[in-house]
Order: C-alpha cells, then sequence, then structure tokens
C-alpha cells in the first residue's frame, strides 16, 4: 500500500501544514480472469461413464463425483471446475476426446466466469 500526503491550502494558495489529509492509492493487482468447466446432461452417455470422467479429469473421488453426475443428471448442467483459461481448454479438450473415443454423446464446454 503506498500513502500519500496531501497538504491543504487555504484562499492565499498557502500550504497550511497542520491539516493534511493522509489518502490512500490502492495499487491494482491484476487477476487472471476464470473459466467455469460445465458438464451437459444427455439421454445416452452411461451415468458410470460421466462418474469415470470426473475422477479421472477433475480429480474428484467416487462419492463426489456420483454426486456430481446426478446433479447434471437432474438438472442439465453444472459447474465441475473453475480453472484459467488454458487449464479449462484442456480439460473440455479431454472430455471430449474421451466421449467421443468412447462413442458417447457427452458435452463438455466452458465460460468466462
Ligand atoms: N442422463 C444420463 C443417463 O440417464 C446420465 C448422464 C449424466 C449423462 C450426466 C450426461 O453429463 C451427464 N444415462
Amino acid at each position: 500500500m503506498s500513502h500519500r500526503l496531501v497538504m491543504m491550502s487555504d484562499r492565499t494558495g498557502r500550504p497550511e501544514g497542520e491539516t493534511g489529509v493522509v489518502t490512500k492509492t490502492k495499487p491494482k493487482t491484476q487477476r487472471p480472469p476464470l473459466y467455469k468447466v460445465l458438464l451437459l446432461n444427455d439421454d445416452y452417455t452411461p451415468m458410470e461413464f460421466v462418474v469415470h470422467v470426473l475422477e479421472r479429469f477433475f480429480g474428484m473421488n467416487h462419492a463426489q463425483a456420483f454426486e456430481l453426475m446426478l446433479t447434471v443428471h437432474k438438472k442439465g448442467l453444472a459447474v465441475v471446475g473453475v480453472f484459467s483459461f488454458e487449464v479449462a481448454e484442456t480439460k473440455v479438450a479431454q472430455v471430449m476426446d474421451f466421449a467421443r473415443r468412447h462413442q458417447h454423446p457427452l458435452q463438455c464446454t466452458m465460460e468466462k466466469e
């Protein structure tokens, strides 16, 4: 945090000296944008396949993966993780490729948070 002492001046333009006002200038730190990775429900991908995807690519244990799979199944979609652009892009590509190789229509997308 940097500090700046602003000296008040009277109508003559002379600095008052004793009655300075301390103001703070906030240094703006830049945070990279984050991206939500979303998993979409469909009628054909087997539940166990989705559970496996969540374990394999999103580091969830079986119980967490099963619960989130059920959320997607019931609600239509869910956020399965929040990442930097590059990591989110990689996760989406991994899931889409894995689903395609197993001939399941599972869809995974990302959107800026
Ligand atoms: N709805 C699928 C079924 O009943 C299961 C499923 C869950 C599919 C989550 C996709 O992202 C998904 N077999």
